[in-house]
């Protein structure tokens, strides 16, 4: 009899009541999210360094963008939550433009937890051959994810918006869009791609924000 309670009955009930607090907790609006957000157009019209000064003598920019999803110090001071050159994902390098179509998705998966305020943080570079790339911007691109679907394929992007730029902000633009959908908890730690996989195979479950 003892051993039936330690060996079956006793698991059982931890089981029952891990099952039971997760539920709780998702109740509770702590749930499994991905986050996809699309850096759409760069615009830099007079074609400036972050000084003001112009990127190239004779030709235009080159600029090479990278981009964070910060959602832990997103309204703190550059770099925010980027604390390695690796933490940024390349978006693109292009040579002698000054304005680009990027219209590039780059996504986060939120293991649990809550959250409000997200900053897509954007840094744009003017790649040079034989000199150290030079600053074009930093932008800021902050939104509050208030509407959640419950699987990627139901999830529908907001309103296109324009961020912000902290050194130049007269002369460089850029816009963004984003959306949020829920993942199963199985998500947790995958690369944002594995997670979108993974969750396409599985049947929608209801989000809770
Ligand atoms: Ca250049």
């Amino acid at each position: 009899m003892a051993s039936f309670i330690y060996c079956i009955l006793f698991p059982a009930l931890v089981t029952l009541l891990v099952l039971a607090w997760a539920d709780q907790d998702r109740e509770q609006g702590h749930t499994f999210y991905g986050i996809e957000t699309e850096i759409i157009d760069l615009f830099n019209n007079q074609g400036q360094i972050s000084n003001g000064k112009f990127c190239d003598v004779m030709t235009k920019c080159d600029p090479v963008i990278y981009g964070f999803i910060d959602i832990e110090k997103p309204i703190s001071p550059w770099p925010g939550a980027i604390r390695r050159l690796e933490d940024h994902e390349y978006i693109g390098g292009h040579t002698n433009t000054d304005n680009v179509r990027l219209n590039k998705i780059i996504g986060k998966v939120i293991c649990g937890g809550a959250f409000n305020t997200v900053n897509l943080r954007v840094e744009v570079y003017d790649h040079d051959i034989f000199t150290q790339s030079d600053l074009i911007e930093q932008f800021n691109c902050f939104f509050v994810p208030h509407i959640v679907a419950d699987s990627p394929l139901l999830s529908t992007w907001s309103e296109t918006r324009v961020c912000k730029g902290i050194h130049n902000p007269n002369n460089t633009r850029l816009t963004y869009r984003w959306r949020l959908h829920a993942l199963p908890a199985s998500a947790c730690g995958l690369r944002y791609n594995e997670a979108l996989t993974l969750a396409s195979q599985q049947k929608p479950k209801r989000a809770v924000v």
